[in-house]
C-alpha cells in the first residue's frame, strides 16, 4: 500500500489525545515529516554523507528512533566500509511492521528491532544518529542516554543530532513559531490542522535549547558539538568523539 497524505487534524476534534507513533500516524509518516520539518530532506542526505565519512571497518552504524527507515536507507546507501551493518531501532511496533514489510536486502545488512532506546545496548559504534528522537524522550532519561551513547562510540566516531529546539529569546521564539507556521501552511496544512497537532504535541515533544544540548554531549565526554543545519527551529548538530 502506498502511503496517505496526511489529514489526521483536518477535522475539528473534540478532544485532542496525546501524540503517538501509531498506525494512523505510519500510514501517513512520510508525508507528514516532509511537510512538517523543514529541511528533512536534506537532513536525511547528509546523514548518508556524514556516514560514508565516518562508517568504519567491522563497525556498527545505529539508526535510534528510526521510524520508517529513511536515515539508514541514506546511510546503506553511502557506506563503503567493509564488514559494517545498521542496527535501526524504534518502539513503534507500527512503525517496526511497517520498515520491514518494505525494507529490500543490501549490501550492508540492517537489523531493525523494536525497543525502547533507552534498554538497548550500543557497542562498536562508528555512527549514532538521533533523528527529531531525543525530543521524545523524557527529559529525565536524557543524560542517561547519550552517556551510554559516547561510550558505546569508537574513537573517531560521530553523533548526528537533529532536533526541534527550544529558543532562549521570547521575541526570538515568537518569530521561529510563527515562522514555522507559515512553512506549514505554505505546505498545504490548515490553521486548523496545524494549531490541532500543536496541542497533541505538547509535553510530548519537548524542545530544548542548543545550549543545553551542546552542554550535556561535553559533560558526557564529547570533544565538540556543532550545529550543521538549522531551518528556523529545526536543526542538526554534529558531535564528535
Ligand atoms: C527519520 N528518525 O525519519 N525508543 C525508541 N523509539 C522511540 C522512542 C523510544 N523511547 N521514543 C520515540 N521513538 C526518523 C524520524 S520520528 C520524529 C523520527 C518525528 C520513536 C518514535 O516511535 C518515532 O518513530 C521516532 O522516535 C520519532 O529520520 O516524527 O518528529
Amino acid at each position: 500500500m502506498p502511503f496517505k497524505k496526511d489529514s489526521l487534524y483536518a477535522n475539528p476534534l473534540g478532544d485532542i489525545a496525546a501524540f503517538r507513533f501509531d498506525r494512523a500516524v505510519v500510514d501517513v509518516f512520510p508525508d507528514m515529516i516532509e511537510r512538517s520539518v523543514p529541511g528533512y530532506g536534506a537532513i536525511i542526505s547528509a546523514i548518508g554523507l556524514l556516514a560514508g565519512r565516518f562508517s568504519q571497518n567491522d563497525s556498527v552504524c545505529y539508526d535510534l528512533g528510526c521510524s520508517l527507515g529513511a536515515a539508514s536507507l541514506a546511510m546503506r546507501s553511502q557506506i563503503t566500509a567493509t564488514n559494517c551493518k545498521i542496527v535501526a531501532v524504534d518502539n513503534s511496533q507500527a512503525m517496526i511492521d511497517q520498515l520491514e514489510s518494505r525494507l529490500q536486502l543490501g549490501v550492508v545488512d540492517i537489523d531493525v528491532i523494536c525497543a525502547d532506546i533507552r534498554d538497548i545496548d550500543i557497542a562498536n559504534a562508528s555512527v549514532v544518529v538521533l533523528n527529531f528522537t531525543l525530543q521524545f524522550i523524557p527529559l529525565c532519561d536524557r543524560a542517561a542516554l547519550i552517556n551510554k551513547i559516547y561510550r558505546g562510540l569508537l574513537p573517531g566516531g560521530v553523533l548526528i543530532l537533529s532536533e526541534k529546539l527550544a529558543v532562549d529569546n521570547v521575541h526570538q521564539q515568537a518569530l521561529h513559531t510563527e515562522m514555522h507556521h507559515l512553512f506549514k501552511k505554505m505546505q498545504g496544512y490548515s490553521d486548523l490542522e496545524i494549531s490541532q497537532k500543536r496541542a497533541a504535541l505538547e509535553n510530548v515533544l519537548v524542545a530544548e535549547s542548543f545550549a543545553i544540548h551542546q552542554r550535556r554531549l561535553i559533560e558526557a565526554g564529547f570533544d565538540s558539538v556543532e550545529v550543521w543545519f538549522q531551518y528556523f527551529k529545526f536543526a542538526s548538530m554534529i558531535a564528535l568523539k
